[in-house]
């Protein structure tokens, strides 16, 4: 069992995806063991895209994260971290496979509905970033 994180960018969220999105995720057999509509707070959204903070595009994407509601996610089930990735599909939407959620539902890649962890150190990290211990299920 591995546990990942999600989230369903402002852009995904504004466009009404949030509960298809939700429902792959549980179509998929994924148990979702957090869930929680949120606006990011600025400090938060820096420490989240800490990695990007040197690249050009840094400005833009915590602007954009911040701009309205997000969902965070916490999933659980096999192989959930790699998984998650293939469902999400490239970076770049113009690359992303039809059936993942960016071949499907986006077209720029600073707006591109979902992020989810990269590999397990990311995912612990994000995880305790947007999570207590209280708000995930056993
Ligand atoms: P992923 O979300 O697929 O893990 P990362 O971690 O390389 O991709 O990038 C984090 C986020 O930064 C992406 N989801 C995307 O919204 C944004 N991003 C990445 N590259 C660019 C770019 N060249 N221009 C604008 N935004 C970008």
């Amino acid at each position: 069992m591995e546990r990942t994180y999600a989230m369903i960018k402002p852009d995904g969220v504004r466009r009404g995806l949030t509960a298809e999105i939700l429902s792959r995720f549980i179509r998929k057999g994924y148990r979702i063991v957090g869930l929680k509509q949120m606006i990011i707070p600025l400090e938060l959204a820096q420490n989240h895209y800490g990695e990007h903070k040197e690249r050009p595009f840094f400005g833009e994407l915590v602007t954009f994260i911040t701009s309205g509601p997000v969902v965070a996610i916490a999933l659980e089930g096999n192989g959930t971290i790699a998984g998650l990735r293939q469902m999400m599909g490239a970076t770049n939407p113009a690359n992303a496979e039809m059936g993942t959620f960016r071949g499907d539902f986006a077209s720029s890649i600073g707006e591109n509905v979902i992020h989810g962890s990269a590999n397990a150190d990311d995912a612990a990290r994000e995880l305790g970033l947007f999570f207590s211990a209280a708000e995930l299920l056993e």
